[in-house]
């Protein structure tokens, strides 16, 4: 499992813009996204890189968290 930190996310519309991407990258089996925290969580074997671009591409600021 690979955690994100996201920044920008409002609303639940962004909760979703970010989950769906997120679930766009090859290799991602779940995802799942909280507004609270500014987090998502990732299972699968996607490359971290290509989850950071993904999130970014709908307006989001993400980085791999610890
Ligand atoms: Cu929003």
């Amino acid at each position: 499992m690979l955690k994100l930190k996201v920044e920008g996310m409002t609303c639940n519309h962004c909760v979703m813009a970010v989950k769906k991407a997120l679930l766009r990258v090859p290799g991602v089996e779940k995802a799942e996204v909280s507004l609270e925290k500014g987090e998502a969580w990732v299972e699968g074997q996607a490359d971290p890189q290509a989850l950071l671009q993904a999130v970014a591409e709908e307006g989001y600021r993400a980085q791999v968290a610890g």
